[in-house]
């Protein structure tokens, strides 16, 4: 999608802080990290959400992706989170499929990190 800026950065038209990359996903730090690591892991193609008629390919690409940036962070060692925030009520902002990927410090079952995303 033309306006979309995780296209965008999945893509390089915009640069980010890139943790992970394949042929399918692209994975990139927050930039309004909740956790010491906070990445997002979103596939190339365009995706309104996690329900969007995403191929079982793409989803097993991003639980790879996933565990790459684990791996790549260090979290793998000591346990992560991983969100999908899908619509409105679940405070999904932006609308190109993304897993947050939440570590680095004990995460709480309260406050932003339980949801992925600042209240
Ligand atoms: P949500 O849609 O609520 O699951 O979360 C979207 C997240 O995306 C939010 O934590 C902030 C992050 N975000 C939004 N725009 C950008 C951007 O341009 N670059 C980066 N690195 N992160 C972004």
């Amino acid at each position: 999608m033309s306006d979309c800026i995780f296209c965008k950065i999945a893509n390089h038209e915009i640069e980010s802080d890139y943790v992970y990359e394949d042929d399918q996903v692209t994975a990139f730090r927050d930039m309004n990290p909740l956790a010491p690591v906070h990445v997002l892991v979103v596939p190339k193609r365009h995706y309104a959400n996690l329900v969007d008629g995403v191929p079982a390919e793409t989803l097993a690409a991003l639980v790879h992706g996933v565990d790459e940036v684990a791996k790549a962070t260090g979290v793998d060692k000591t346990g992560f989170r991983v969100i999908a925030n899908t619509g409105d009520d679940a405070g999904q902002t932006v609308h190109h499929l993304h897993l947050h990927v939440l570590g680095g410090r004990k995460l709480t079952d309260e406050g932003p990190e339980g949801a992925g995303h600042a209240e």
